[in-house]
């Protein structure tokens, strides 16, 4: 499969990665849109938000913890993060390998178009 994230996953490409277990890998975004901004995946490749399937709720979990964990760890988690899923073409998403931005380390601007 032609997944940028999955070839992240299987080492072919680098990331610098701040979390890794058996279902998740977190990295440094290439592109960053704050101080802070690390992309959360699940190591299983699902398209977006709009594809997952029963089974997959439980990895969401896994990237919520995964993500909190990383924010103690970058030290953002007092001072507040956000965490933001882009779902297909209106949403903003580019790559189809779900993913969550978690966002910090400086004051955020509002949602909004
Ligand atoms: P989006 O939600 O699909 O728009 O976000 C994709 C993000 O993945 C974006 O912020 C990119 O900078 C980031 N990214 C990355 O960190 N490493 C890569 O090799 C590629 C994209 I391609």
């Amino acid at each position: 499969m032609d997944c940028i994230f999955c070839k992240i996953v299987d080492g072919s490409i680098p990331a610098n990665k701040v979390f890794e277990n058996e279902e998740v890998l977190a990295f440094h975004d290439i592109n960053p849109a704050a101080p802070v901004h690390v992309v959360v995946i699940p190591k299983k490749h699902i398209a977006s938000l709009n594809e997952a399937e029963d089974d997959d709720w439980a990895i969401m979990g896994e990237i919520q913890r995964a993500a909190r964990k990383v924010a103690e760890e970058l030290d953002i988690a007092d001072t507040g993060y956000r965490i933001v899923n882009n779902c297909g073409k209106n949403g903003g998403q580019e790559v189809f390998h779900i993913h969550y931005h978690l966002l910090g380390g400086a004051r955020l601007a509002p949602l909004g178009v």
